[in-house]
């Protein structure tokens, strides 16, 4: 098919916009049923507001093989019980990197490979490095949104039942010292 013609986007760090945009899309804590600890934390909020957790903001790239889409994320500040407000989770099925770089606020981007948990934390000017084959999820872990770009292969693929089916190995949590990535099994 034909490819993109070059361009340039803004990508506006205090709001999470991305001009021109594609598709934009929002998940919301019923959109997140099954993947945090406190299934009964998270039924009150839905039934509280049921507020978005999360939005994403693509640039007009297709995902498709040799094209490089990109995308903002922004994750609201908040927790169901201990956890902190994250993404879904995903792999890419055709095993293939990834880069997030922060924009705005404090996350951690969890890393899990199917045995071993790996995790960074992601400010304003830090780049984060997902190699081919790590599963993936970010989580908000300070007082306001936490955004950053994201930037991937378009043949990568998204594939989300294996988190949702098999967990990232680790929770992020509040703890006495602001936030703490906790190992368990399945979670
Ligand atoms: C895409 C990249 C991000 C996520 C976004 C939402 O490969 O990793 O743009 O899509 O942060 O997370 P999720 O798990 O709902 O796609
Ligand atoms: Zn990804």
């Amino acid at each position: 098919g034909d490819l993109v013609r070059p361009f340039a986007a803004g990508i506006d760090g205090a709001s999470g916009g991305v001009d021109p945009a594609g598709v934009v899309s929002e998940r919301r804590l019923s959109d997140l049923r099954g993947l945090f600890r406190d299934a009964a934390a998270l039924e009150r909020a839905v039934g509280e507001g049921d507020e978005v957790v999360y939005r994403v903001v693509a640039a007009p790239v297709p995902e498709v093989e040799g094209e490089v889409p990109f995308s903002v994320t922004t994750i609201e500040a908040g927790r169901v019980g201990d956890e902190f407000y994250m993404t879904r989770g995903h792999a890419h099925p055709e095993p293939q990197g990834e880069v997030y770089f922060g924009l705005s606020g404090r996350g951690v981007l969890l890393m899990y490979d199917g045995e071993e948990v790996r995790w960074v934390e992601i400010r304003p000017g830090v780049a984060g490095y997902i190699p081919p084959g790590w599963a993936h999820r970010t989580a908000n872990v300070g007082g306001e949104p936490f955004r950053f770009l994201a930037v991937y292969p378009g043949s990568a693929g998204h594939d989300y039942a294996i988190v949702a089916e098999g967990g990232m190995g680790a929770r992020v949590v509040r703890s006495a010292a602001g936030y703490e990535v906790v190992e368990e099994p399945g979670g």
